[in-house]
């Protein structure tokens, strides 16, 4: 059926106001998009393209939640107290796992920042909304450009009443149409670039991307303390407005340049003895970073939202290892598609909702779940496709089958992948694999095998399944560019 027709039946003669001239033109477009990744073809149907959070959740307490969603940068799994760290102490971070419900098996939809962040934000698969790889100052080093389809958490959440902001690092564009506040954010104070060349002076490459809204700053101070700050600054002006408040909150700690204060520092050698400069300098890096969380924990108490607010803390991709990370006992890190690469601490707290101290060892989630899981807890609707799904229901400990599902990542690099990109694909305990385009495929039982150490021959069914769910997706990828067009070279 064609689109038109399909409006016409739809709308019929109602499109009378420019509200609904727009709504039609959204709907007109959102079409000729999906019918170009072959969607919207007559008859077929859709499925998941119309998703919808329920408002009972929020209606629950009859009252919408606050909402902090905080996402540090490339924490390795096994670099927390409450992860079996024995050098590091965590308190902050341990404090929200014990408060809340952890999730063993969660996983970044990406081995690097910002195609984690872009499904955070859409609730896809980043290469389905433009965002393969990560998104760079330079074009002979940008592997991303997000859609103008993309429709982010923000948007949804204004519909549902919501202020939003996000405060730190955005890294999902640097210039309009892709700035946070053109996606929709009420507030953004951070920096739009991919990382800092020094945490003290806050440039990248020389430029400076620190910004308040479209205005560019220069603060002083370490960028942790600053975004921590500016975190506790919204929270308390927010909790005063009566109005429930979306805040993202994604630090660039412990992302490189591993830059503690020194004071952190000298506290960390003290403490440990016999510890290398290089380790210390990342445990004090992120020992700084549960203190600044720990900040923004009390300020939300202090304001007396605590029992309204849904706290959420994960990382945007696995641990580095050659500045000093641990990704506990997983094989790879940042980079790898091995589960060090992929695998995140994970918790929710929201008291009174969902239990303290619980911990889910068997449901596999990803960044991308967040989405509608964050739209339900907020009783905010939509009607465009997504890839993640609600893990509400299971945060609040209610009944939710863990259903299996065909899971993919991808990332599409320069340097030596030569702008190519490498990918995995899981479904229920198996796992395709690759750290390279360059290399093929390796198949793993992560049930008998979670350290990736022993392939299976390439005969065994589950791999030709998932090489064919795999292909199938890199189709469906295909009709979304990942380079604004034409490319100035
Ligand atoms: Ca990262």
């Amino acid at each position: 059926m064609p689109s038109k027709v399909v409006l016409k039946f739809r709308y019929g003669n109602v499109a009378r106001s420019a509200k609904m001239l727009k709504k039609v033109e959204d709907m007109m477009e959102r079409r000729d998009f999906l019918k170009g990744i072959g969607l919207a073809a007559a008859g077929v149907s859709m499925p998941g393209l119309v998703t919808t959070g329920k408002a009972a959740v929020a209606g629950a307490r009859g009252k919408k939640p606050n909402i902090v969603m905080i996402l540090v940068d490339d924490l390795g799994y096994g670099d927390l107290s409450s992860y079996g760290a024995k050098d590091l102490k965590s308190p902050n971070i341990d404090g929200l796992v014990a408060a809340g419900l952890r999730i063993d098996n969660f996983y970044a939809n990406c081995p690097v920042c910002s195609p984690t962040r872009a499904a955070l934000l859409t609730g896809r698969y980043p290469d389905m909304v433009g965002v393969p790889g990560v998104i760079r100052t330079h074009i002979e080093n940008n592997w991303g450009y997000l859609s103008k389809h993309a429709v982010l958490l923000p948007k949804v959440l204004n519909r549902a009443g919501y202020h939003t902001a996000i405060v730190g690092k955005w890294h999902l564009g640097l210039e309009s149409p892709n700035t946070p506040n053109d996606h929709g954010f009420d507030h953004f104070h951070g920096y739009l670039g991919d990382m800092m060349d020094d945490y003290y002076n806050h440039r990248r490459h020389g430029i400076n991307y620190m910004r308040l809204d479209d205005k560019e700053i220069d603060p002083t101070g370490h960028a942790t303390d600053l975004f921590t700050k500016w975190s506790i600054d919204y929270i308390r002006d927010r909790a005063k407005s009566g109005k429930p408040f979306f805040l993202y909150l994604p630090y660039n700690a412990p992302h490189a340049p591993i830059q503690p204060p020194k004071e952190w520092f000298e506290k960390v050698k003290k403490r440990e003895k016999g510890i290398s400069d290089k380790r210390a300098k990342l445990v004090a890096l992120i020992e700084h970073l549960d203190d600044g969380i720990g900040k923004v924990v009390s300020a939300i108490k202090e304001s007396g939202v605590a029992d309204d607010t849904l706290i959420i803390f994960t990382s945007d991709n696995g641990g580095q290892v050659n500045v000093g990370a641990t990704n506990g006992a997983l094989r790879g890190g940042k980079q790898d598609m091995y589960e060090g690469g992929i695998k995140e601490p994970f918790c929710a707290v929201w008291p009174g909702m969902i239990k303290a101290g619980g911990r889910d060892t068997e449901r596999v989630a990803l960044t991308m779940d967040l989405y509608p899981t964050i739209c339900e807890a907020a009783g905010a609707t939509f009607e465009h496709e997504i890839d993640g799904q609600s893990i509400l229901p299971a945060l609040l400990g209610k009944e939710q089958p863990k259903k299996n599902r065909y899971l993919f990542w991808v990332r599409r690099e320069g340097g030596a992948y030569g702008g190519r990109a490498y990918y995995a694909a899981r479904y229920g305990d198996f796992k395709l694999v690759q750290n390279s385009p360059f290399e093929p495929m390796e198949l793993y039982d992560l049930k008998n095998d979670p350290g990736e150490q022993q392939p299976l021959p390439s005969n065994h069914k589950m791999y030709a399944q998932l090489f064919g769910a795999l292909r199938n997706h890199v189709i469906k990828a295909g009709a979304v560019p990942w380079e604004k067009y034409p490319v100035q070279m």
